[in-house]
């Protein structure tokens, strides 16, 4: 499936409640509240939702305009406002060496996920990954991830269950003279367990002493499923560690596809990639059109 269709499945659910039906009705008021309440629905956040929903109204709309050209409307609205969102995350040359990223969030939301899907888009672009399995609390994390890593052919390390994380992801940069990228996979941690955001945070400090520009980027996932409780993560860990960009997972099949909107209205910060599925190849850069028009089925 090609990269627009692969969009446009993953957000059918969310264009079907987007449905913007305007034969046979006048655009006024009731029509703005209508289209206000399905925005809503779609997570789009209430106010790009009500400032889009005057957008129509004021737009004086002949009676001869269709479905579609009031969807192209909206979408190119919100395009605009993604657009200085996209990331050339996927493409960029590393300008250090090796780069180093750090992916952290909390438990279950795609992590471990996104790091083989990173690993295997950057080895497809001819670089050599190295995947540190920094989540030490549980077996099962380290075997995920060696999993990927044999799968898709590249390097890892993973230390002792229960082994120091910070300590690990330090000999694992000491001794990465092979490589020119490291994906470093944290456990999942609860925003509100500060013991573990001390730790992760101590992370960040190790790598810093080898690299002082590093981490490169501090990526935080994010669930795309969880809606208005995902701001709250995006918060603690913005504030507790810093991020460069988020990645949003699960986009595929959720009926709440607009949630990127109003994360990247409140945080401002880009959007590294969006993940459309649990496959290697599910996880995609962020293309602000195509976004925009997928969440409208256009
Ligand atoms: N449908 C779908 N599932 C995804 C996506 N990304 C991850 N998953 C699934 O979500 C589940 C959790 O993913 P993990 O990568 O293990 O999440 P994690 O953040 O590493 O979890 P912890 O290590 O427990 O904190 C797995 O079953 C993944 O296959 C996505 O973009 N779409
Ligand atoms: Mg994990």
């Amino acid at each position: 499936m090609g990269f627009l269709d692969k969009i446009k499945t993953a957000f059918q659910k969310t264009s079907e409640k987007l449905t913007v039906s305007i034969t046979g009705k006048k655009i006024d008021e009731n029509f703005a509240r209508e289209l206000e309440d399905a925005l809503i629905m779609a997570d789009i956040g209430v106010e790009t939702a009500t400032e889009l929903a005057k957008k129509v109204a004021d737009r004086k709309f002949s009676k001869e305009t269709t479905d579609l050209e009031v969807k192209q409307f909206l979408a190119d609205e919100i395009y605009a406002a993604l657009r200085p969102y996209e990331s050339d995350f996927f493409n960029r040359d590393f300008s250090h060496r090796p780069e180093i990223i750090l992916v952290i969030g909390v438990n279950g939301n795609g992590k471990t996920t996104t790091v083989a899907k990173l690993a295997n888009i950057f080895k497809t672009a001819g670089h050599r990954p190295l995947l540190v399995a920094a989540d030490t609390f549980r077996a099962a994390a380290v075997e995920q991830l060696k999993y990927w890593a044999e799968k898709i052919q590249v390097d890892i390390r993973a230390g002792k269950e229960k082994a120091d994380a910070a300590g690990l992801v330090y000999d694992a940069i000491s001794s990465a003279a092979d490589n020119d990228v490291i994906l470093i996979d944290t456990a999942g941690r609860m925003q509100n367990r500060s013991d573990l955001l001390d730790e992760l945070a101590k992370i960040k400090r190790v790598i810093k002493k080898l690299d002082e520009s590093a981490p490169h980027k501090t990526i935080l996932v994010l669930d795309g499923l969880t809606g208005q409780a995902a701001h709250n993560q995006v918060d603690v860990f913005l504030n507790k560690i810093g991020i460069d960009g988020i990645i949003v997972t699960k986009l595929d099949g959720t009926a709440k596809g607009g949630a990127i909107m109003p994360l990247t209205r409140k945080y401002k910060v880009p959007i590294m990639a969006i993940g459309l599925g649990e496959g290697l190849d599910d996880l995609k850069p962020f293309n602000a059109r195509a976004y925009s028009q997928a969440i409208f089925g256009i």
